[in-house]
């Protein structure tokens, strides 16, 4: 069994590349992206196949690491000298459980996806991507993301330029993806904007409801986003899957340990730490 079975290749045919079909998918996916920053390949994954990735995700889903913090759109520190109703100023509670990339070894599915060359080759061909890699990070290659009741991610930007993620499961209810394309760029931050979204009160808020076996590609970096509270008893599954600029990349020790609640040695020797220096 190999990702070819997954993957629904008569909607999505990225196993030959070279075939006008393709090409036609990935320029159709290049113009979404072009146009508000975020692609949905609706049914990526076969809906008779979906099962067998929640029940991977419902298994590993207790092996996820909790976090809780408090943060603005920018993921910085607060700064009293602005006024309290300034974006920079506005704090909101963010609860994440990361399951680590090492919990998907040998037999899982959605490591065959992530691994099946065809797909990082579609996704680099689909984002424009000159410098495009499998990150090598054991703990965050490929993940899930899981919400529980309440949880949610609070309004931000991002700060690396793609995210690549599959819909697996849906909260009962809430947990919707909402964005709002090309609310500031690299040169007009358009706090007046930002602030709008954050009153709600903006017209700028697109929402998408996300169905299990979705692939998004979204370029958060300009565009404001966030994943709406879940409500209900089920969890809302997520799988992410990182792609990097460089070979070889792997976390540094200070984040990995925040997002997964340890590090192995690999953090440490790229960080150029000694490995039995940092046992907790
Ligand atoms: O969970 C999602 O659907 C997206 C989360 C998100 O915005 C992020 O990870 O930066
Ligand atoms: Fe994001």
């Amino acid at each position: 069994m190999d990702a070819r079975a997954f993957i629904d290749l008569d909607q999505y045919p990225i196993a030959e590349p070279a075939t006008a079909a393709c090409e036609q998918l990935v320029s159709s996916v290049r113009s979404k992206l072009a146009q508000d920053g975020c692609a949905v390949l609706s049914g990526f994954i076969r809906a008779d196949r979906i099962d067998e990735l929640i029940t991977e995700a419902d298994q590993v889903a207790p092996q996820g690491h909790r976090s809780f913090n408090r943060t603005n759109v920018y993921f910085t520190r607060d700064d009293p000298g602005l006024p309290e109703s300034h974006p920079m100023r506005r704090f909101y509670d963010r609860s994440n459980s990361f399951v680590p990339a090492d919990n998907f070894g040998a037999g899982s599915i959605l490591r065959m996806i992530y691994e099946w060359p065809a797909f990082p080759a579609f996704i680099q061909a689909a984002l424009g991507e000159e410098k495009f890699y499998r990150y090598a990070d054991p703990l965050a290659d490929v993940i899930v993301n899981v919400v529980e009741e309440g949880g949610g991610f609070p309004w931000h930007f991002d700060t690396n330029n793609y995210t690549v993620t599959l819909a697996i499961q849906n909260g009962e209810q809430g947990g919707e993806f909402e964005y709002c394309p090309g609310l500031r760029t690299s040169t007009d931050e358009n706090y007046d904007g930002v602030q709008a979204v954050l009153d709600g009160h903006s017209d700028a808020v697109k929402t998408l409801h996300l169905q299990p076996g979705d692939l998004q590609i979204f370029k958060g970096r300009y565009a404001l986003h966030r994943v709406s509270p879940v409500k209900g008893a089920r969890k809302r599954y997520v799988g992410i899957f990182s792609f990097v600029e460089e070979p070889g990349m792997v976390g540094s020790p200070e984040r990995t340990r925040q997002l997964y609640g340890r590090v192995l040695p690999i953090h440490l020797e790229r960080a150029g730490l000694r490995a039995d220096a940092l046992i907790d």
